[in-house]
């Protein structure tokens, strides 16, 4: 750790740059009058836009002491750009602190946009050797800060993994790997703004491959040719270049080296991230603070984990949870709805959980049920429970203000505590939503938490729902899109910069910026909407049902995986729709929401049947599994297809509920240890460059290796196979690879699994249920090495009680195989897995026939070997997972 006194050097004379700088200069290139040509020399890709809120000419930008080069026709890179001595903040006196440093920030100039704060605090703290945290704030006036829980620093570190240097003047921070001097950030590639409303700081990056900053729809790896990314929550049909409904300002970057590391900005104001190709990334945001966190990995999973330390580890969901999801918006009564269940139990299709969308409310009005077409809505949901299933109904956060018979109880309530979101003037904010006008609940008011609960609570007494869909809680506004004009015209709603929100203006379908919540302005605390109303719907329902809450949220922040879920909207039927869903559920699964899904056979649109089966295959995998369907679109429950097609889907669902033991399994890791469940290639294997791009395929845990056909007409899939051994789920057959694509068979009957070798994996007989098939006896996959190795583990608990982990309430037996045997070794029984029987193991990679097989040393004739693909299945083995166990093959 240095504190650097000198200026920054303009330009190191070895650079290339500097090259082609001077001969740029003998070439007579004039770059701007004012400014000198060494000040405004900047490669296209290296320049900082210096024009972010308007289009500027070239005497606008001068004036405001940028450099104008007009070369940017057709292309993305700025024109009007900061020269290299544009200026600044200037570090005053570093000082070392206990655990960091601390400077004041001073700049004497002002900027071009209102507001500048000239004075600010910089204070960079320590806090793991692989985490540091610097915030940069106004000393004197106390703004916005990000009211999420963060979890507190244990320990004082003691071998830091970085070197911070501080730059005094122009003021910039460089950050990098102790151990090989690779830069992680460095911030002197652009000056910092900090005004009032408008905040900005850019970074050199490691690499072109940083995965995160979403939600948006892209690949795993973001684009960094000019790429505007919005956060600002909102209801859209998920396309490119759009804001769209989460925010998660944290990315994961690998070094050319195959180490990684991550950035996470706390800050939930509207903002752009602005990437180039530098490479290079810019924060613009319109207000808070600057709070960053760098996290030094150094490999993928680590920043993940070390990200998860400081926003919190997913919350455990009920093993009901992981199981077959049906949905659509059309189930207009529980006749139709209870007509579902039955046609998918005719088709003997696993269902665990039936939904319904808006249509069961009376009038569109939460809390209430229709009278007629839902009248026996609760002895509906006790029929379900009584088969063994669960029922999930939407709730919004918009609530209507009275109902067609008279008042709307839930509302005056609401009224008289005071629960609702107000405008300027004390009034509740009034928008237009489903039941027509509406109010909003303000889910920071601790108030509303409570009356959220007791409303929740009321309505569970009638209808004993299993888990929630918060949905719309953006929060949209104005479902029908006519622009509403009723909100100030103030900077708060139209502030001197507006990020690229679709629609142009902040109020755009949702309520005023200016709008008042407890805890601050909406125009702080829109990002978190949902996110705060995923916590008042987990509160109330641990509360309600003294069960493991299970709640699905369209609108997500930074920690939201620690209380609920996610689907991703309102996707479009399409093939390309469907191949985005991979790299958002990996994505998701990197900032701590591992149970995530897209809507299967997608949302928006007639699907056709062979997308639909393709989507039921990779939806199999997706860690929350839903079918769900809109309004006016034609059916697409599994059993409206051909027999062939229905047959293929079984064929996905059954597949899943049979490894539902280890899905489990790695949501318990998650939960404890901020593992990701459905996993990218490039977390697992990050020093296998061709991994670094790859999201057509994904992993579940270290494992699963799941190849999905992902387009039309497809009868072949090309995968890729990171080097080692990789076998079959269902044949066992063998792919040895030495990092090499390979051309697998895609019939439309069945989806491409692979178990890696060296992995075992518990899985267990389906069921039509989960509770069904929790009764079933256990199975082990058990995929050698090539050394004929191989390990894995289950965790095993009542699936529905609330922490069972911290109260001691699970088993976790380990499995170890070698010398052609399979040991199990139990870590901690309780009396649920005492239920659990063992009875089937299939090995993967047994060279020879074993001429015997001995199970706790008694001769089994129970085995079968199958010479092709070199798999032996041992059954009937009847063995209490509880016990210790040996089986042996020679
Ligand atoms: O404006 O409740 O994303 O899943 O079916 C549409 C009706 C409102 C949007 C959700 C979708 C749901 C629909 N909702």
């Amino acid at each position: 750790m240095l504190i650097s006194p000198q200026r920054k050097k303009k330009l190191d004379c070895k650079n290339i740059t500097w090259r082609l700088y001077l001969l740029f200069l003998f070439c007579g290139i004039c770059f701007g009058e004012d400014l000198g040509p060494s000040e405004c020399h900047r490669e296209p890709v290296n320049r900082f836009d210096c024009a972010p809120e308007k289009a500027l000419n070239k005497a606008e930008c001068e004036a405001r002491g940028c450099c104008y080069v007009d070369d940017s026709l057709g292309k993305e890179q700025p024109s009007c750009f900061y020269p290299v001595n544009y200026p600044s903040y200037r570090a005053v006196n570093p000082t070392s602190t206990e655990n960091g440093y601390s400077s004041t920030l001073k700049r004497t100039t002002k900027t071009f946009m209102p507001d500048d704060i000239m004075t600010l605090q910089l204070d960079i703290a320590f806090e793991t050797n692989d985490r540091l945290r610097f915030t940069i704030k106004d000393p004197i006036q106390k703004r916005y800060e990000v009211p999420i829980e963060t979890l507190c620093v244990a320990s004082k570190p003691t071998d830091m993994q970085y070197d911070v240097k501080i730059i005094e003047e122009p003021f910039g921070l460089i950050i990098s790997r102790k151990k090989n001097g690779q830069i992680l950030l460095d911030t002197t590639v652009a000056p910092l703004l900090f005004a009032d409303q408008f905040i900005q700081m850019s970074t050199s990056l490691a690499s072109n491959f940083i995965y995160g900053l979403g939600e948006h729809l892209t690949s795993i790896n973001l684009d960094l040719n000019w790429t505007t990314l919005t956060f600002w929550n909102r209801d859209l049909i998920p396309r490119k270049d759009a804001n769209l409904y989460g925010t998660h300002p944290f990315y994961v970057a690998m070094e050319e080296d195959g180490s990684s590391h991550g950035v996470f900005l706390l800050n939930s104001n509207a903002m752009d991230v602005i990437l180039q190709p530098a490479p290079a990334l810019s924060w613009r945001t319109t207000g808070g603070i600057l709070d960053f966190y760098v996290f030094l990995g150094p490999e993928p999973k680590t920043v993940i984990k070390q990200y998860q330390d400081v926003v919190g580890y997913p919350f455990m969901p009920p093993y009901w949870g992981l199981g077959f999801h049906l949905c659509r918006w059309g189930y207009t009564s529980s006749t139709l709805t209870r007509e579902a269940v039955k046609k998918m139990r005719d088709a003997k299709m696993p269902l665990d959980t039936q939904w319904n969308d808006i249509d069961y409310m009376d009038s569109y009005l939460d809390f209430t049920y229709d009278p007629e077409r839902f009248g026996d809505m609760p002895e509906m949901v006790n029929e379900f429970h009584q088969a063994g299933m669960k029922y999930i109904a939407i709730v919004e956060p918009a609530i209507g203000l009275s109902s067609p018979h008279g008042n709307y109880q839930p509302y005056e309530d609401g009224l008289k505590r005071g629960v609702y979101v107000t405008n300027e003037n004390g009034q509740p904010v009034m928008g237009k939503v489903w039941p027509g006008p509406t109010v909003f609940v303000d889910f920071t008011n601790p108030e509303a938490h409570e009356w959220w609960y007791e409303s929740l609570k009321n309505f569970h007494d009638k209808v004993p729902f299993d888990g929630m869909w918060i949905d719309m809680n953006e929060p949209a506004n104005n479902v029908h899109y006519v622009p509403v004009d009723d909100c100030p015209d103030d900077t708060i709603e139209n502030p001197p910069y507006v990020p690229k929100v679709v629609g142009g203006t902040l109020r755009d379908t949702t309520i005023c910026a200016s709008s008042k919540q407890h805890l601050s302005s909406h125009y702080n605390l829109h990002n978190l909407y949902g996110f705060t109303e995923a916590i008042a719907s987990h509160n109330a329902l641990i509360k309600i049902r003294g069960k493991r809450p299970f709640v699905i949220s369209r609108s997500t922040f930074a920690s939201h995986g620690r209380y609920a879920g996610h689907w991703t909207g309102d996707v479009e039927s399409t093939w390309e729709q469907m191949y985005y869903s991979i790299p958002a559920i990996l994505l998701f699964n990197m900032y701590g929401v591992p149970l995530v899904g897209t809507d299967l056979c997608g949302f928006v649109g007639n699907v056709t049947e062979e997308l639909c089966v393709r989507w039921s295959q990779v939806g199999a995998f997706y860690p929350f599994m839903r079918n769900h369907n809109t309004l006016d679109a034609t059916a697409q429950e599994p059993y409206v297809w051909s027999k062939e097609s229905q047959d293929a889907i079984r064929d996905a669902a059954l597949k899943r509920y049979m490894l539902l033991p280890y899905l489990y399994t790695l949501f318990h890791k998650a939960h404890t240890s901020g593992d990701t469940v459905a996993r990218a290639l490039f977390v697992e294997f990050p020093s296998d460059r061709n991994t670094w791009t790859i999201d057509r395929q994904f992993l579940w845990g270290e494992a699963l290796f799941i190849t999905p056909a992902l387009e039309e007409g497809q009868t072949e899939v090309k995968g890729y196979f990171p080097a080692g051994l990789w076998y079959d789920l269902v044949e066992g057959k063998k792919i040895e690879s030495k990092g090499e694509w390979f051309t697998l068979p895609a019939p439309l009957s069945t989806i491409n699994v692979h178990v890696r070798g060296g992995y075992i994996i518990p899985a267990q007989e389906p069921g039509m249920t989960t509770e069904e098939s929790r009764k079933n006896s256990l199975w082990l996959l058990v995929a050698l090495s090539a050394s004929g190795c191989a390990k894995g583990e289950i965790y095993w608990d009542d699936g529905d009680s609330l922490d069972t982990y911290k109260k001691g309430d699970y088993s976790i037996v380990l499995f170890t195989a070698q010398d052609n045997t399979l040991l199990s070794e139990v870590k901690q029984i309780e009396p649920e897995a005492e239920k659990l029987k063992l009875d089937v193991v299939t090995v993967f990679g047994v060279a020879a026939a074993p001429s015997k097989v001995l199970v706790n040393g008694a001769t089994s004739d129970n085995f079968e070997y199958f010479p092709k693909t070199k798999k032996l299945k041992i059954e009937k083995l009847s063995l209490p997972v509880g016990n210790k166990f040996e089986i042996k093959w020679a």
